[in-house]
């Protein structure tokens, strides 16, 4: 049994414009960790310049995540929404985490390599150090819980290396300061639901992502009725009737694909969403998927703009959350200066 608080954190990168998959992969499955864990909902600022921002595009995207976490029912006053470059000890975390973590461990990120693909020399070295930082940003407060998209799996296997590594490194020294059993928990990465990769509606190989070059392929958080029901109309799909069962959707990526995202907004399994919809062709599933999306993400933009028109009022909690996140972080940091051998 852990002797950790039930604690979650998670974090979005303010990298571009929100999508489906930021949506149904992290902020809609956000809300109802709130009931049963104290949550830490981050705008991770720093994760996003480890590629070129526009520092106007920055302060305006990260205005748009905290919207959203607000518009979807994160609650600012009984849990956490922050912007991570407001609480240095993310960064300070990292470095001592970079001196943990292990080049080869680094190297095998497949992110990193998608990102980089064949410019490898020429990325940001915070770019490689990426995996460094979203461990620092967990483990700084202890987090138990960490709701992601399947992309970030291998990102949480390698948060729990790094702390088992801290813990075993500095077993003697975390005894020494009296701070018995295990000083960092190994988080659990929380991955559930039919939606955790939407893919490209334009290509059933690829994730729906905020860098995507068309923009048919993605849906947008804040996408106007009749962008979503064309976006939906027009994605690629096949000739053939949904089946009847879900292992009828092994191989046929952009079927399952759809199937997964209406399941995920309706709130029901593939198998239910079959059971409506099996023998049926696109033509009839595709208005249907069309009119729900927009049902259930209408309402979500049209509070994201009322939070946007406020912008003031979103930096006020940004600061508030800010403030509140710094005093627990700093309490870990504390800790982690006297093990590591640091005189503060
Ligand atoms: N397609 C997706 N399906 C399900 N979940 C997804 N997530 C991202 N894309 C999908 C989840 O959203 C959270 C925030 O991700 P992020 O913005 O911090 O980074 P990312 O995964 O790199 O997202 P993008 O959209 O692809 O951004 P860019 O293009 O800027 O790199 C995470 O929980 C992620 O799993």
């Amino acid at each position: 049994m852990s002797s950790f608080a039930p604690r979650v954190f998670s974090g979005i990168k303010p990298s571009g414009d929100l999508h489906l998959g930021n949506y149904l992969g992290a902020i809609k499955r956000f809300v109802p960790l709130q009931e049963t864990h104290a949550c830490i909902y981050c705008v991770v600022d720093l994760h996003a310049i480890t590629v070129w921002q526009d520092p106007q595009d920055l302060e305006k995207a990260t205005h748009e995540v905290a919207a959203a976490y607000l518009a979807a029912g994160v609650d600012p006053e009984k849990h956490i929404i922050f912007n991570q470059s407001q609480v240095h000890q993310h960064a300070e975390l990292a470095w001592i985490f970079n001196c943990v973590a292990r080049m080869g461990w680094m190297q095998r990120m497949t992110q990193f390599k998608d990102k980089a693909g064949k410019n490898s020399q020429n990325v940001s070295l915070g770019l490689f150090a990426y995996p460094s930082l979203m461990a620092a940003d967990i483990l700084l407060y202890k987090a138990t819980h960490v709701p992601v998209g399947e992309d970030q799996k291998q990102h949480l296997e390698l948060t729990r290396d790094i702390a088992q590594k801290f813990n075993n490194d500095f077993a003697a020294s975390i005894s020494r300061n009296h701070l018995d059993g295990d000083f960092f928990p190994l988080s659990e990465p929380v991955i559930t639901g039919p939606a955790t990769r939407v893919l490209s509606l334009r290509d059933g190989t690829r994730k729906m992502s905020k860098s995507e070059a068309s923009d048919m392929a993605t849906i947008y958080m804040l996408d106007d009725a009749d962008s979503i029901a064309r976006k939906i109309r027009k994605a690629k799909s096949d000739p053939e009737p949904l089946p009847s069962e879900v292992a009828g959707l092994k191989g046929r990526l952009e079927a399952a694909n759809l199937v997964g995202i209406y399941a995920a907004l309706a709130d029901i399994s593939q198998q239910e969403v079959l059971d409506q919809f099996g023998g049926k062709g696109f033509g009839t599933f595709k208005p249907a998927l069309a009119e729900l999306a927009v049902d259930r993400l209408a309402p979500i933009a049209m509070e994201m703009r009322r939070y946007l028109a406020e912008p003031d009022m979103i930096e006020k909690i940004l600061k508030e959350g800010a403030d509140r996140a710094r005093v627990m972080a700093e309490d870990t940091m504390k800790q982690v200066r006297k093990i590591v051998g640091f005189i503060s």
